[in-house]
């Protein structure tokens, strides 16, 4: 399955395309805002956006899987669903033709008849992307397609990419706001276990050049005691203190049982699920550490994978606040039976991302009876 590793890594470096088109059209972006409604709403943001590009990514994401996979079409699920409505109020389901026209004239009907902004979207989406440096040759991946499933966020962060900040980043340090923090996250799991075992991520503003932003890419897979991480494992923290990367709105209780382990300047606040515990991945903090059940299966199912293969994980934090951390970690098959909408899909324990287990214990041990 290294064929399906390349063919992630292509389609995510499409998808960063088509976020960096809508950013860099100003007069396309405005277009291209909605607020969600209803249900599908994550009850977290007050103003919670999404986007046609969004929506657009994650079909072309489904529709480029599901050609060269035909066996996992029906198995690739996302945040975001392709209903949307126009200016006119009329319900488009938004997917990906066979041909850059009429993909184009889809999109126009969408956009109220914008050919301009639907041109520019449709080729974005057809063009193939540059080819990209993953070091992906000679691994041979024991799955078979049959065997897998997928949860896609389009674009994790939403609020930032957005907002559009530009931060200039600082190699080993952790920048908490910004057009940086928006991801791309596709992330690969087992049907019958919920396991997962392929991830990939892409950061399409990670830094600007003279022509104009340019992306990252990180990717990992852990399955049947292969683990290959394109991030090498970070060395580990010296000494007792643990740095923690916190939601900006984390629950004082968490903070203050953090801050006796962390100390105050060890705690970092940071936006985008998938960010946060990119970071951990990346070693700019020890451990991701969330108390509410405001993460989905689409927003940790690709960076888990990364983490599993340097050795770390992502555990339900409550579950592991009553059992301990052993057969806690987060799985991704099975819905909240109890719960509508999004939240059917939603971490809903919290959870602890991490690189190592004795820094696990440590997180439940201060964090025990406290929240
Ligand atoms: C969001 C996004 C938010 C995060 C939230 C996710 O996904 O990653 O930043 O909140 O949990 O569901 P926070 O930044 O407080 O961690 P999306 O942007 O895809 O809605
Ligand atoms: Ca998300
Ligand atoms: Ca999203």
């Amino acid at each position: 399955m290294a064929d399906l590793l390349k063919l992630l890594l292509r389609v995510a470096e499409k998808a960063a395309n088509v976020a960096r088109v809508c950013r860099q059209e100003a007069p396309l972006f405005q277009l291209l805002v909605q607020e969600k409604t209803g249900e599908d709403k994550n009850k977290k943001f007050v103003q919670d956006f999404k986007t046609l590009a969004d929506v657009v990514i994650q079909e072309m994401i489904r529709h480029d899987v599901g050609v060269q996979f035909p066996e996992m079409v029906g198995f690739i699920h996302g945040e975001e669903s392709n209903k949307f409505e126009n200016g006119l109020g009329e319900s488009v389901a938004v997917t990906v033709c066979a041909t850059e026209a009429e993909t184009a004239a889809l999109l126009a009907t969408v956009l109220d008849g914008d050919s301009t902004a639907a041109s520019l979207l449709s080729r974005a989406i057809h063009q193939d992307p540059a080819s990209i440096n993953a070091d992906t040759d000679g691994l041979s991946i024991p799955l078979q397609p049959a065997q897998l499933a997928i949860w896609i966020d389009p674009i994790d962060a939403t609020s930032q990419y957005i907002e559009g900040k530009e931060e200039e980043l600082q190699q080993g340090v952790l920048s908490p706001s910004g057009l940086h923090c928006a991801l791309v996250l596709i992330g690969v799991y087992l049907r019958s276990s919920g396991e997962p075992v392929m991830g990939v991520i892409n950061q399409p503003f990670s830094h600007k050049d003279g022509s104009g932003w340019r992306g990252e890419h990180f990717w990992g897979v852990s399955c049947e005691g292969l683990n290959v991480c394109s991030v090498p494992r970070p060395k580990p923290t010296p000494g007792p203190v643990l740095s923690a990367v916190l939601s900006f709105s984390e629950k004082p209780a968490v903070k203050d049982a953090l801050s006796s382990l962390c100390g105050t300047d060890q705690l970092i606040y940071a936006s985008g699920a998938g960010f946060k515990i990119l970071c951990v991945i990346q070693g700019l903090a020890d451990v991701y550490v969330l108390s509410e059940g405001s993460t989905f299966k689409w927003d940790s199912c690709a960076p888990h994978v990364l983490l599993r293969a340097i050795g770390g994980g992502v555990v339900d934090l409550h579950v592991a606040l009553k059992s301990g951390p052993a057969q806690t970690e987060l799985a991704y098959h099975q819905p909240n039976l109890e719960c509508a909408g999004a939240d059917r899909w939603a971490n809903r324990g919290g959870l602890v991302a991490y690189r190592d287990s004795a820094q696990l214990c440590k997180v439940l041990e201060a964090l025990k009876g406290k929240i």
